[in-house]
Order: C-alpha cells, then structure tokens, then sequence
C-alpha cells in the first residue's frame, strides 16, 4: 500500500476495519498482543545492575532480562533523542527519516506514517506518554495527527528538560499545572509521575482489547529532580557523591530516577498479572540513544582540574565494568559509544526466558516487528526487518530471521555504516571513513581502512545509496508552539 492510500484508509477509521477482504493477515484478533514500549531517555547500556553496574539499582528490568530476551546488539536509530524517535516511529533509517536534527524545530510530515497509525488501522487502541520529539504543538508532526488515540506529556524536546513545567499537552491541549513556575527543581507537580499515572490509566481502560502504549518517558534525562519524597530519592540521597553537571546532586538524582522508574516498570508488570494480560502482552524495555559519560567532571561547584575523576562517566555507561572494556564515543557520535542501548523484552511463554540475543537490530526494525506481531499491513518505504523470528523463534515465527544488507545513521555531518562485523565511521564533515573489524574489536580503536579498501568501498557506496534529500514537515499554527519555560 501506498503511504498517501494508507493515510486515506487510516482516515477512514473503523469502517475500513470490518469491509470484507480488507483484513490484514496474521494471528487471529484474539490472540494478538498487547504490546508496552518503554523507552527511558539516555539509559546507558552498562547502567543497569544486571550489566554489572556498582551503583545503580534496576532490580525489576534484571528480572525483565531472566524472564525474557535481552540483546547485546541493538542499536539507536539515532545517537540523540528527537531524530532517534523519528526513526522508530517511521521504520526509517537516518538516510529517510523526516527528523534529523534534535533542536526540537523539524516536525513529521503530514505523509510520514508512523507505528502507531499502522496498529491503529489494525484496530488497537494507541496511547503515548512521556517525550514526543517529532513535532511541537501546531505542526503537522503532532501525535494525534500519526495516529495516537491519546498523547499526554511533552511535545517539544526542550519542554522536556523541565520536569516541574508550568504545562503538559494532552492530545493537542494544554494542561496547565497550577503551582509550577519554571523552576526547573521544584514545584507542586512533578511531570513524570503525572505521565506514569496516565500510561497505568491507559492500560486499565483499554485491558479488553488490543493496545499499543507507547511510554517515550523522560527520566533519566536531565535537568535531573525528583519529589523529596521519592522512595528512590530516600535510596540515594545521602550517597557521598558530589559528581554533577549543574548541582552536587546530580549523580544522586540520576541513580534515584533510574531506580523509580524501574520501580513503576514493576509496578507495571504486576498489574498485567492482576489485569490477568500478563500472558497476552509484550513489552520492551531500551534506551533511545547510546549513554552520555554524565557528570565526568565530578564536583561541578569546584574548579575542573584536566583530568577529570570520571573519564568515562560517573557510572560509566559505556565501560564494561566486568571487562575494562569500554565502547569508544557515547551519546551524539556514532562509534558504538553512541548507538549501543539497553533492549530487553519480555513476553511469558511466547519469549523464552533468560536469553541473550546477539541478532544486530536497530530503531527502524521496530515498525515491522510491532506490525508482525499486531497482523498489521506496513507502508511502503521502510527500512526495518521484522524482529520477531528472534524473539519467539523461527519455527514459532514460521520463518528465518531475515539480516540486514546494512544498517545506515547520519547525524550533523557524520555517517555510520555496520555490514555484518564491520563499521564504516565518517566522524565529521571533512573527515575521513574509518572502518573497523568489531568482531575483534569492540573499542573501535585499530583503523583497517588502508587494509581493506574493497569492503570500505562498498560501504561508501551504501552511504551514498542510504541518503536521501530531507523534506520536514512545517508549521500550521506557529502560536501554539513552545515558547520557554517560564511560559504557560
Ligand atoms: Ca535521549
């Protein structure tokens, strides 16, 4: 189907639904999965406890990994927070996306299909909550324009740095919380919990049917806050720590939110047992962007000295704290540093338990794996494989798990390509590719380019194939976007 046809029956809503010969092929609508995609904002690969972390405390995802997959090579549609939702909403690599730049500025086009367009044409209620990303208030990029039934929370990146705003957005609307003034550290509503209430709200309603909830939450993104009387905060905050970017606390506040969040992962787990969904739902844990070396300079209110205590990041979310070894680069390049995310996925007696994947995926995978698994029909245009031989098994899945030929990222002049072991990386615009062997070396530290100019060549020759010209969405009402935040 075409993308502009796909739109048209999207518009069509329900009535497309029931018309004879138009149902999409794939498990019965009975059996089709609720499915929960939890992305927390900047979680670092290492920084989990069961990645061997000695700081922070995820007790519930590590049980999320023994009961389910958990895979050591899935990879960031994009190495920052606006354009990597971009690509897992449009099954587009970085060479098609709409959003490639993470300002906040370029929203989706009106044509861009996204995944929740695709589950809801097949009939599930779609729901998001937390940090959109991919249009402002007033552009043709906003959620309930692609496809959610429901979005409440941040439209704008940057209205997602504060997690005491003076609004959020349900669907379109303002929600003014009275009490919040802009200061980014306190106030009488603290965003994220507001937003964990409505993706638990959203679950409850919609238990009898299919679902897609998609909670993009923020934290641990900064500016890093949580209430006082956080549990978590409780947990942490006599930690001797001092290491931060803007305040002494801040290594404290980023251990307590990763540790409140994996707590409302709990709690989310146990109410599809209570919800009896438990055995009828898939739900995905991962990052959105490889770890950033957070707090590497330690005490910020005390003259940086020119080695910093934490080269790698306080809690080192690229280093390997079992091995020393570490992924070289993090959080807005593309060496692996940038691209590597925690992705755990847990469906009891579909998914088998504790396994560990090492099957290479990336953001635009998400599409066609959410539409497998829904019985829904794709646009056209994608550049994403369907996960879910891996996941369930290629005789449960009836079929091979297909690889990709490549797998493509740009970012402000950058370019990466991976063909199976090896990694072509251009790290700036006048720069050089350099290629490595990550089979033999993780680090990406030996440059083999010289070595083998053949696979370099035809690397080159899929970055050149990969790009193509981008076309952003635009404006529709430019008054209702985000003005600051210390604007209502
Ligand atoms: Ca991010």
């Amino acid at each position: 189907m075409r993308r502009r046809e796909f739109i048209k029956t999207v518009g069509m809503g329900i009535a497309s639904l029931t018309m004879p010969g138009t149902a999409p092929a794939g498990p019965k609508r009975s059996k089709r999965p609720n499915i929960i995609y939890i992305i927390l904002d900047e979680l670092g690969y290492f920084e989990l406890s069961c990645m061997g972390n000695r700081y922070l405390k995820t007790p519930n995802i590590d049980r999320m990994a023994e009961e389910g997959m958990r895979f050591t090579q899935a990879l960031a549609g994009a190495p920052v927070c606006a354009p990597t939702r971009s690509v897992l909403m449009t099954g587009q690599h970085m060479g098609h996306t709409t959003v490639r730049t993470n300002p906040g500025g370029v929203p989706l086009r009106e044509d861009d299909v996204t995944v929740a367009q695709v589950l809801k044409q097949a009939g599930y209620a779609t729901g998001g909550f937390g940090k959109w990303g991919c249009g402002d208030r007033g552009t043709t990029g906003v959620p309930e324009r692609h496809g959610f039934d429901i979005f409440y929370g941040y439209y704008h990146q940057v209205h997602a740095h504060s997690y005491y705003p003076c609004y959020l957005i349900r669907s379109g609307e303002k929600v003014p919380l009275e009490g919040n003034t802009g200061d980014f550290y306190q106030g009488k509503h603290y965003s994220h919990n507001l937003i964990f209430d409505e993706t638990i709200k959203f679950i409850h309603q919609n238990r009898d049917k299919p679902f897609f909830c998609y909670a993009c939450w923020t934290p641990p993104h900064g500016v890093w806050a949580i209430p006082e009387d956080d549990a978590a905060w409780q947990e942490f905050k006599d930690k001797p720590w001092t290491a931060g970017s803007r305040t002494r606390n801040d290594a404290k506040l980023y251990a307590a939110m990763v540790k409140m969040v994996d707590r409302q992962i709990g709690q989310i787990l146990a109410l599809l047992k209570e919800l009896r969904i438990d055995e009828n739902t898939i739900v995905f844990v991962c990052g959105d962007n490889g770890g950033p070396p957070y707090f590497a300079g330690g005490d910020p209110t005390k003259a940086k000295s020119k080695e910093p205590p934490y080269p790698h990041g306080f809690f080192g979310p690229n280093l390997n704290p079992r091995t020393g070894q570490r992924f070289r680069g993090g959080k807005g390049n593309l060496y692996e540093g940038g691209l590597r995310i925690p992705m755990i996925v847990r469906w009891p007696r579909k998914i088998k338990a504790g396994v560990v994947s090492d099957h290479l995926w990336y953001f635009p995978d998400v599409m066609p794996t959410l539409a497998k698994l829904a019985g829904a029909e794709l646009p056209e245009n994608i550049d994403g494989i369907s996960v879910v031989p891996t996941l369930l098994g290629e005789e449960a899945a009836g079929r091979k798990q297909e690889q990709h030929e490549y797998l493509y990222w740009e970012y402000r002049g950058q370019t990466a390509v991976r063909m199976g072991k090896y990694k072509a990386v251009k790290p700036g615009k006048n720069r050089a590719f350099e290629l490595y062997d990550l089979s033999k070396d993780i680090g990406e530290q030996k440059n083999i380019a010289a070595e083998y100019p053949d696979i370099l060549a035809k690397m080159k020759a899929y970055a050149r194939q990969a790009h193509a010209e981008n076309v952003p969405g635009g404006w529709i009402d430019k008054q209702k976007g985000f003005q600051g935040h210390q604007f209502r």
